[in-house]
């Protein structure tokens, strides 16, 4: 695909695990890269802009899309957590985020979804886009809503979303679960690269999934990005089966979204 360049491409969640990778990697994207967290950015490098937000406050949120021409928001909390958090960081701030895209004239959001839409299928089940989600936790349940919401604001206000159900980012795969849901750092970059270059998206959903050898999520619902992994976990496996494997009915040994879908209850204690 050839590369093209945005004018000002905005980076939420910046100082988060993949928001410090894509740092780097985005840069080549964009003449400007906007920063934002409410974490510390350190010093802008050439070529950037540094703008903390709080992605719960509305005001905030407007000015920093503000002269932006696409948004890859990586916002938000990342994990399992209580729902007054996820309420703050990912309901109230998604809302926002496409409140200021319509009125700043957006065009392109990459939304960071998660696996954890669908976390309480069972591994081994085969899943793609238009299989009814099944959010294992308060977490993945905000990533529905911000998938619904990007569908709301394409069919109302036509702007456009790819929405990426990333797997497990991370450098190297880990554990048994992640040799299917890895995603390379790599590959990461190139399916956001897609997600912002190919046309007509609408609104798309897509897995954040590497080569892996045995995969759970069909992506030909979004063959149009022409995502091509380059990578595979392969090559971890001898490894990672050599670590003694966990019980047959434990959670990260049965269902797609492993640790998360024994999660909580919060709050019992008050
Ligand atoms: C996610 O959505 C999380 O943000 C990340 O921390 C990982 O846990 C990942 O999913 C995963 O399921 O491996």
């Amino acid at each position: 695909m050839e590369d093209a360049q945005i004018g000002r491409l905005l980076l939420t969640g910046a100082a988060g695990g993949l928001g410090r990778v894509l740092r780097e990697r985005l840069k080549p994207m964009a003449k400007t890269l906007r920063l934002s967290d409410v974490q510390s950015l350190g010093d802008p490098r050439p070529g950037e802009e540094i703008q903390p937000c709080d992605l719960s406050d509305k005001q905030a949120v407007d000015r920093l899309v503000q002269g932006c021409d696409a948004v890859v928001h990586m916002g938000g909390v990342s994990v399992e957590r209580p729902f007054e958090e996820i309420l703050e960081a990912n309901i109230k701030g998604v809302f926002h985020l496409y409140e200021a895209a319509r009125r700043h004239q957006v065009r392109r959001i990459v939304f960071a979804s998660s696996n954890h839409t669908i976390g309480f299928y069972r591994q081994g089940e085969r899943l793609d886009a238009q299989t009814p989600t099944r959010p294992d936790g308060y977490y993945g349940l905000s990533k529905v809503y911000g998938e619904q919401m990007a569908s709301f604001y394409h069919d109302r206000y036509g702007i456009e979303t790819v929405s990426i159900r990333i797997g497990t980012s991370v450098a190297e795969p880990a554990d048994r679960r992640a040799l299917h849901t890895w995603l390379s750092f790599g590959d990461l970059t190139e399916l956001i690269r897609r997600s912002l270059f190919t046309p007509d998206v609408g609104h798309t959903v897509v897995f954040g999934m590497s080569d892996n050898r045995d995969v759970w999520w069909d992506n030909r619902l979004a063959a149009h990005l022409a995502y091509a992994p380059a990578d595979s976990s392969e090559p971890f496996r001898a490894g990672i089966e050599a670590q003694p494997a966990p019980a047959a009915d434990d959670p990260v040994m049965v269902y797609q979204g492993g640790v998360f879908t024994a999660r909580g209850p919060f709050g019992d204690a008050d």
